[in-house]
């Protein structure tokens, strides 16, 4: 049993705490499978009621994946990273169609695969520490973990600047757009954790109880530029009507947006076209699982991990390195189903 997942039955609720301190608590394999195995156990226990998702002491809540990993052995065989990706989604896929209550405290820290064990769950918990964002296009990366899905339900064109420029949302941002449910003061968290863990049934009760009025949300006052500049599915566009708005603005988000992967950028673009078309959950799981088997072993994603995580340069070499070299037959082959045989399928217990 992982160390790195502390799965733990509290009354009739039951508790997750990620364990992993030293990595931000980033999911690995281990992590990804140790959660599997206590949810399926709490599905087919009538005695649990609620499923309490948090971190364990120190700061958090998860950093994403365990990327660094997966970019050092995708330049052998790749078979860690397709294991990898093939069992978080599928804890994914059994997180958004579990049969009962999950509450999660974003207190910290929730990125990329952090986010896809927090949208699933029914009451999500944003505080004043809540640092929310889908940075992949950094690394080489799409926002997956069905990312496609929750941010292109988002109002107006919030999607795609969330996915290309990696924006980092705090608590109050994250409840004016739906990512969270409740806002709620961190010093509140251990009170209202034990009172779940008290009353489950309460749950609706006891969190609208602890819920304060956040401060303004930052984003809802750039809402009409992004929807302006971010307005078309082609990324060509986007930098054109960056660089022509003249807003101080503007010119910041084009910065940032010329430090991610070409490749990445146009490969998020079309998910967020895909992804509304998805009509299952499973669908879009299966969609993403074939995008990341081609970009896993994309030289991006080796040489993102390199420049932000391993050497810390932060000076990626991109190949293609512009918008203009990546085209759409390159962007056709990564959406490519795999073949049947190499297919991302769902958990069969359920
Ligand atoms: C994009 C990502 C990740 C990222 C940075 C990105 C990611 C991830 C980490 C991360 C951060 C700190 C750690 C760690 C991992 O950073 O998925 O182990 O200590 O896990 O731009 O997708």
């Amino acid at each position: 049993m992982s160390e790195s997942i502390i799965a733990k039955r509290e009354g009739r609720t039951a508790r997750l705490r990620l364990n992993r301190p030293k990595a931000l608590h980033a999911l690995d394999l281990d992590m990804v499978q140790a959660m599997t195995r206590a949810l399926l156990e709490w599905q087919r226990d009538p005695e649990v009621k609620l499923i309490l998702i948090d971190h364990a002491e120190g700061r958090g809540f998860c950093a994403g994946g365990d990327v660094v990993t997966i970019a050092r052995s995708s330049q052998g065989h790749g078979e860690a990273g397709r294991a990898f990706f093939f069992h978080e989604y599928r804890l994914n896929h059994l997180m958004y169609t579990y049969p009962k209550r999950g509450v999660v405290f974003m207190d910290g820290i929730t990125m990329g695969g952090g986010v896809g064990i927090s949208c699933p769950c029914k009451y999500r918990i944003a505080t004043e520490r809540t640092v929310f964002a889908m940075p992949e296009t950094g690394i080489g990366l799409f926002p997956d973990v069905g990312g496609g899905r929750y941010l292109s339900r988002l109002r107006g064109r919030i999607a795609q600047f969330l996915a290309l420029t990696g924006a980092r949302l705090d608590g109050a941002e994250c409840l004016a757009l739906g990512l969270a449910t409740h806002y709620i003061p961190s010093e509140r968290l251990e009170e209202v954790k034990r009172k779940l863990i008290e009353v489950p049934e309460h749950v609706e009760a006891i969190l609208r109880a602890a819920s304060v009025e956040p401060p303004p949300a930052r984003i809802v006052g750039n809402y009409q530029i992004i929807d302006r500049c971010f307005a078309s599915d082609r990324l060509e566009d986007i930098l054109d009507c960056l660089d022509a708005d003249g807003s101080d603005w503007a010119a910041k988000e084009l910065a940032t947006l010329r430090t991610k992967s070409p490749t990445a950028c146009k490969v998020s673009l079309r998910l967020l076209v895909e992804s509304p078309l998805q009509f299952h959950f499973l669908d879009e799981m299966r969609l993403e699982y074939g995008i990341v088997v081609r970009m896993f072993r994309h030289p991006d994603f080796i040489e993102g991990v390199r420049a932000l995580l391993i050497d810390k340069d932060n000076a990626p070499r991109w190949n293609p390195a512009t918008p203009e070299g990546v085209t759409d037959a390159m962007i056709d082959r990564i959406f490519e189903p795999l073949p049947p045989a190499e297919a991302w399928t769902p958990l069969e217990t359920q």
